[in-house]
């Protein structure tokens, strides 16, 4: 469809024309926020060969509400340093609520159920990778009750199929493909389920920044479409997608919408992993007094630099062809984007899954390598600042992480509670003296009222 076609059709739905669903899903998303929104719908939009989503939120009912009276339509509202368009996206064809995820990934007709649930959405321990086998949820479903949990859910519709399917982990997570095959076949062990239907799980790198929409978002896009849309999701103008090209059963043209396919997608996660994200939790933990990203990276652009070059980069393996330094520079870019009202409270969340794959890798490898990596330390201090001090913690480990750190009164004795917590650093960093050493004298500075931190 155009996209005054597009419009016209949102006009409609939000007027008077009665709920359809059509019959073209072909993919199955769990987890329909705004990031599959802002990224691999617009992908599947504009690959343009009509495969339809069928998008199923694990969590809040609010976007059934948003999206269902408007058939699936919504827009994204691109933000860049120049201005600002708006463009509705029609891929979406069915918005669901969890409990119908099982039902939906049965249905032959669908040959793709991708995935974008966040870390802590695969209750994994994100150290090793492995399931949560003590996660009281996992437990529960395991056991017998109708599955509420995403592996859960994901597992019994798998065993429903007979016809060949992939799953498509678009999460920022390591070697995310492979690591989502390990917790599924992990769960249906335990469970004594079967899965007997081919599956392909490939590697994805997904990246695009999408802050929370706000109110003036939806006012904004109001005035540039003429219509009130309640699912707007605003973003940047950059987006990437690389893909493993190894499905089971077919695929969207990705490629067509600009989608990089690949045989081997590790190299451009772990820079993704370790340069954009592992700055951002760096910014988001050092510069907690901005509300804003692009506030936070005036002041702190130096150190994420060093970060990046002295910490992160000897540990990249960088894709032929690809211009690194080029890249880096492009994120600090990214991230000073004036328009784009990116929280730094929005990337601080969940600390404890993120840190393993976006600082603490670039750690192992430099002592490895018998260098200190200074400022991925100082990220990581920056963070047990934020456990020991924040009023809210937002984090799944929340109630572990301020046990172990109630009763410690100097920075050491936070350094060596929070080290010993082995589902985020493992059982090898706290024998590192070096990385301690480096943790103790930050955390030191970052209480001391000296840092401008
Ligand atoms: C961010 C990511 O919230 C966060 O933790 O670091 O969501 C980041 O914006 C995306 O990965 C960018 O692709």
């Amino acid at each position: 469809m155009s996209t005054d076609q597009l419009e016209d059709t949102m006009r409609l739905s939000l007027t008077s024309r009665p709920r359809q669903v059509p019959s073209s899903v072909g993919i199955v998303h769990l987890g329909i926020g705004a990031f599959h929104r802002a990224h691999q719908a617009v992908y599947t939009e504009d690959a343009g060969d009509g495969w339809g989503i069928c998008g199923i939120t694990q969590r809040s009912a609010a976007v059934v509400d948003q999206l269902a009276p408007q058939d699936g339509l919504y827009s994204v509202l691109e933000r860049g340093p120049e201005g600002v368009s708006a463009r509705i996206i029609g891929s979406v064809r069915e918005v669901l609520t969890g409990d119908a995820t099982a039902d939906r990934i049965a249905d032959p007709e669908v040959r793709v159920v991708s995935l974008t649930v966040t870390e802590k959405g695969y209750r994994h321990d994100p150290a090793t990778g492995r399931l949560r086998l003590d996660d009281p949820e996992i437990c529960l479903d395991i056991t017998g009750r109708e599955p509420r949990t995403v592996i859960g859910r994901l597992v019994r519709g798998l065993a429903r199929r007979d016809a060949p399917v992939t799953i498509l982990c678009c999460d920022n997570l390591t070697s995310n493909g492979a690591t989502l095959r390990g917790l599924v076949e992990e769960y249906a062990e335990r469970a004594g389920v079967k899965i007997t239907c081919d599956t392909a799980f490939p590697a994805t790198m997904v990246d695009r920044i999408v802050p929370a929409t706000t109110a003036e978002d939806l006012d904004e896009a109001e005035r540039l479409l003429g219509v009130r849309d309640q699912g707007v999701v605003v973003t940047e103008p950059f987006t990437q997608w690389v893909i493993e090209d190894s499905f089971a059963a077919g695929r969207p043209a990705w490629e067509k919408a600009g989608a990089i396919f690949t045989e081997d997608v590790a190299p451009y996660e772990l820079m993704k992993l370790r340069l954009l994200n592992g700055t951002h939790s760096m910014l988001a933990y050092l510069g907690a007094r901005f509300e804003y990203v692009s506030d936070a990276v005036g002041v702190l652009g130096d150190a994420l630099r060093l970060y990046m070059d002295e910490d992160a980069t000897p540990t990249l393996t960088v894709p032929t062809g690809f211009d690194l330094e080029e890249y880096k520079a492009s994120l600090l870019t990214r991230f000073a984007n004036p328009a784009l009202k990116h929280r730094t409270a929005q990337i601080a969340m969940d600390g404890s899954q993120k840190l393993p794959q976006r600082l603490l890798g670039v750690v192992r490898d430099r002592l490895a390598a018998g260098a200190e990596p200074r400022w991925a330390a100082l990220a990581v201090a920056a963070w047990m600042r934020h456990v020991w001090t924040a009023k809210n913690l937002d984090d799944p480990l929340a109630d572990h992480l301020r046990m172990a750190v109630s009763r410690a009164v100097r920075p050491s004795e936070v350094v060596d509670a929070l080290l010993s917590i082995t589902e985020v650093f493992g059982p090898d960093l706290r024998e590192s003296a070096v990385f301690r050493d480096l943790l103790v004298e930050h955390l030191a500075w970052l209480t001391s009222g000296a840092s401008p931190y």
